[in-house]
């Protein structure tokens, strides 16, 4: 046998006994890279006197592509037992159970909050919202608190420190100041609700220094937005949330130096054992506050009296929360216990959505 046939038949052995792709491209390399055993005999080859030359390189040509051919079909067998073994291995069984996933839950506030902007955005209103941080005159000023009005008091009101020019930040009171800002940045008629978050130096049984109101504002023309439009906006929203075809209101009057005249909103029901119904019943519970807009308030966001009117109201969405979802005490409301919102939460998929409307 001649030394090329020898080669040939040591690099077609090599190429068959390469068992991965890497072992395949290093036989690879040692046949025909810049130094391999096929490619130095070629080199060779031009030492060789002419008629010797001719019939060497056709020998060699011929091991050339066989070893080539070789290498392409090893590598197609290689690649294809590493699909197979990647495939038996990766396989998918689809019978298996879903893996347990922690799932979150709606917190009742927000639960709440939802409820309410779906049955006010069912009557035309939008949502509007606005910073937890306010100046005086958006909290206090603006709506007729003057500078010696004692809820602006640092026992009752979180301050900020004092800026160069004295004058001080604070958390706002009431959700009020956002109704002040759309006032002052569009143009009447107005029909919004405000959710959000509240703060007061109070901390009891049944008070949080951070708390959530809702408050509703309707501003139009003289004759469109007086207190029977108040009386039937109220009353549609009380059927929606409490879920009962008849509630008997009873309006009691009050003062806020917002409103003018003022009102308390107090709803039929019954108390039996402690548990609360609402619809029913000879006792009283109370909602909300309400009025219409004071002309002073008007006054100071530009908007003229003797052309526009408006009513508002205000209610605090913890204790409503509380109350139609039976959580016993305020202050769990906003420990972050995670046993106590499994119990009180909603699971997403309950949750009602603008646009679901009222039935659920
Ligand atoms: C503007 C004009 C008037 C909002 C109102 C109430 C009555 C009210 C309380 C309910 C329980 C606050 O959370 S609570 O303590 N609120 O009784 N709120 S009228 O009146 C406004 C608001 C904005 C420009």
């Amino acid at each position: 046998m001649s030394e090329v046939d020898i080669l040939g038949n040591d690099l077609a052995g090599l190429v068959a006994n390469a068992a991965t792709l890497d072992a395949l491209e290093a036989v690879r390399v040692e046949a025909l890279g810049k130094k391999g055993r096929l490619t130095a005999l070629m080199k060779e080859m031009g030492a060789l006197p002419p008629d010797q030359r001719k019939e060497r390189a056709q020998a060699l040509n011929v091991i050339k592509d066989r070893v080539t051919e070789a290498l392409a079909a090893r590598k197609t067998e290689l690649e294809r037992a590493a699909l197979e073994a990647r495939l038996a291995t990766e396989r998918v069984d689809v019978t298996l159970p879903v893996r347990p996933r922690p799932d979150g839950r709606i917190h009742p506030v927000s639960q709440v909050i939802d409820e309410i902007t779906e049955i006010f955005a069912a009557m035309g209103f939008t949502v509007a919202e606005g910073p937890d941080i306010e100046d005086d005159f958006h909290n206090f000023t603006a709506l007729n608190m003057p500078d010696d009005h004692p809820a602006r008091q640092m026992h009752d009101t979180f301050y900020l420190p004092e800026k160069p020019d004295g004058s001080r930040l604070l958390l706002r009171t009431h959700t009020s100041p956002v109704q002040i800002r759309t006032m002052q940045s569009a143009a009447p008629p107005h029909r919004i609700v405000v959710p959000g978050r509240t703060y007061r130096c109070d901390s009891d049984m049944t008070h949080t220094p951070m708390f959530h109101q809702i408050e509703g504002l309707v501003i139009d023309r003289h004759g469109k937005a007086h207190m029977g439009h108040l009386k039937g906006v109220l009353a549609e929203f009380c059927k929606a949330f409490f879920e009962v075809e008849n509630v008997t209101m009873r309006f009691r009057p009050s003062y806020f130096p917002f409103t003018e005249p003022s009102a308390e909103v107090d709803i039929r029901c019954s108390r039996k054992g402690g548990e609360i119904k609402i619809g029913e019943g000879d006792d009283w519970l109370e909602i909300l506050g309400c009025g219409m807009v004071n002309e002073a308030v008007l006054r100071h966001c530009g908007l003229d009296p003797t052309e526009w009117q408006g009513f508002a109201w205000g209610m605090g969405i913890d204790r409503i929360a509380m109350l139609k979802y039976g959580a016993p005490d305020l202050r769990a409301f906003f420990d972050a216990d995670l046993r106590w919102l499994r119990h009180y939460g909603f699971m997403p998929l309950d949750m009602p959505t603008l646009g679901q409307g009222l039935s659920r």
